[in-house]
């Protein structure tokens, strides 16, 4: 079985251990054995971090430009194969995984030109004679915790940011998913990055994203993943004076009004609710629907959705693949049977013979906006529909959750559409799309308990992976 280590200042060290990278399609298919490291890996790469930070900080931009822009080619040339690596070790489809490969290769040619574009201003000062200088520095070594959902897109999201503005990055990637880290930690020592700029350290958060977290040496932490996780994760950064920026859950809303083209509402929130097995923090899992249209939406809705082909990731005919773990699984198992006891019409959400952990889409038909089922994130291929008996109704519906991530109408009315846009709470709007599955060069996240601190991706990236200096300058 072939084994991956850490990457530390340049070199491949191996952990204390080793956890197996499982196929979730196959749970008899080993992707790999990947290491599975305890703090003192931590310590080591931030220690390789601060040597390399003066240089690569003080670097010319076109340097960080060629390293970025290296890496993307190289990710884009191996597409398909990533992707499969991507579609095997996590589970979503071949034609989702080789996606996000290709999106990763976009995150880094982007931000290969953001390093030539890092920002300033110069202007006079109120006082004669003095000018002011507004600059923008990187922060130092970040520490960059990624989910296991997205395992390519997110370390791409933050690692190319964090490198094009200069810092130095210790990654610690989600153990159930590092296969894709582990990949973008080889392209980019292969593209020339130079020794202790970018360090992988594979193993669990209670370990590594703990240490990380405590280190004085690692000035931000950029993390994406669970509410508890994240709110711990918030108040020690704060406690150790570190920057932080937090993406954490969802409880999308996707509205449907009676006006809505019935075949755009429902391939909309199959896409939002099901696709990527429902493991997206931006997924669709209320669907909030006018009277007038909701009968026959529950039943284009649940035939679509028993019509999907549930299956092998790696079966180019599969449209959705397996639930991450057994945990995962039990937990959605879960979630069924609470709809049910709390007076839902279900259909579908059993579980699918196989090898993996395959489960069947969920309509939690009949729901309100009162149950556990439309107010906690399940993570799952399931979604509440909720009826409502007008559009007022279904805008409060859907700004009523503690989440304000992603949030959906479909309409042909450019009145609601637009008084949509601006009355929900949320950070990102969908008019007749769903709700998740978004653009690389545009700023993503949310408000209200979906995320703190500011933007990731596209030009809003830099507020995190820069800090201001303001110089004043007299004759
Ligand atoms: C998307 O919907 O395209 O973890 C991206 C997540 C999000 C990314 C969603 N941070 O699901």
């Amino acid at each position: 079985m072939a084994r991956f280590d850490n990457l530390i200042g340049g070199e491949w060290v191996e952990g204390a251990g080793t956890t197996a990278n499982v196929n979730p399609s196959d749970i008899e298919d080993i992707v790999g054995d990947y290491a599975s490291s305890d703090a003192s890996a931590v310590d080591a790469a931030v220690e390789a971090a601060r040597a390399a930070f003066p240089a690569w900080a003080g670097a010319s931009p076109q340097v960080r430009h060629d390293v970025l822009e290296a890496a993307g080619a190289k990710i884009m040339a191996r597409k398909d194969e990533l992707g499969r690596l991507l579609s095997r070790e996590e589970g979503k489809t071949l034609a989702e995984g080789t996606g996000e490969v290709i999106r990763a290769a976009q995150i880094f040619k982007f931000f290969a030109g953001e390093a030539l574009r890092p920002g300033g201003e110069a202007l006079p000062s109120v006082r004669p004679g003095i000018e002011v200088l507004i600059e923008r520095e990187a922060v130092g070594v970040v520490g960059l915790i990624t989910p296991w959902n997205f395992p390519i897109a997110i370390p791409a999201w933050k690692a190319a940011p964090a490198l094009a503005f200069g810092n130095c990055v210790v990654m610690k990637p989600a153990e159930l998913t590092p296969g894709c880290a582990w990949e973008i930690a080889n392209i980019l020592k292969e593209s020339g990055c130079p020794d202790g700029v970018f360090n992988l350290v594979l193993g669990p958060g209670s370990r590594i994203g703990a240490r990380m977290v405590e280190h004085p040496g690692i000035d931000a932490i950029s993390f994406t993943g669970s509410v508890p996780t994240g709110r711990r994760i918030g108040v020690q950064c704060v406690e150790t004076g570190k920057k932080v920026q937090l993406e954490m859950g969802g409880k999308n809303p996707m509205v449907v009004l009676d006006d809505a083209d019935l075949g755009v509402a429902v391939a909309a929130s199959l896409n939002g609710a099901f696709f990527s097995t429902g493991q997206r923090c931006t997924a669709s899992s209320r669907l909030i629907v006018t009277a007038g249209i909701h009968d026959a939406f529950v039943e284009k809705l649940t035939a679509d959705a028993a019509a999907l082909k549930v299956g092998d990731a790696l079966d180019p005919e599969t449209q959705i693949g397996p639930v991450v773990n057994q945990d995962q699984l039990d937990q959605n198992l879960a979630y069924v049977a609470l709809a049910k006891e709390e007076g839902c019409e279900v259909s579908g959400g059993d579980i699918a013979n196989g090898p993996g952990y395959f489960q069947r889409p969920a309509v939690f038909a009949g729901a309100d906006n009162t149950m556990r089922v439309s107010r906690e994130e399940i993570f799952g291929p399931a979604a509440s529909v909720i009826k409502v008996a007008d559009y007022d109704e279904a805008l409060a519906i859907a700004n009523d959750t503690e989440f304000g991530l992603s949030s959906g109408i479909c309409t042909t009315s450019l009145k609601h559409a637009s008084h949509f846009r601006r009355h929900a709470e949320a950070g990102m709007v969908m008019v007749n799309l769903p709700t998740a599955g978004v653009d690389y060069h545009v700023p993503f996240g949310g408000r209200k308990g979906s995320s703190y601190g500011p933007r990731e991706q596209g030009t809003y990236a830099r507020e995190f992976y820069t800090q201001v200096k303001t110089t004043y300058v007299a004759p």
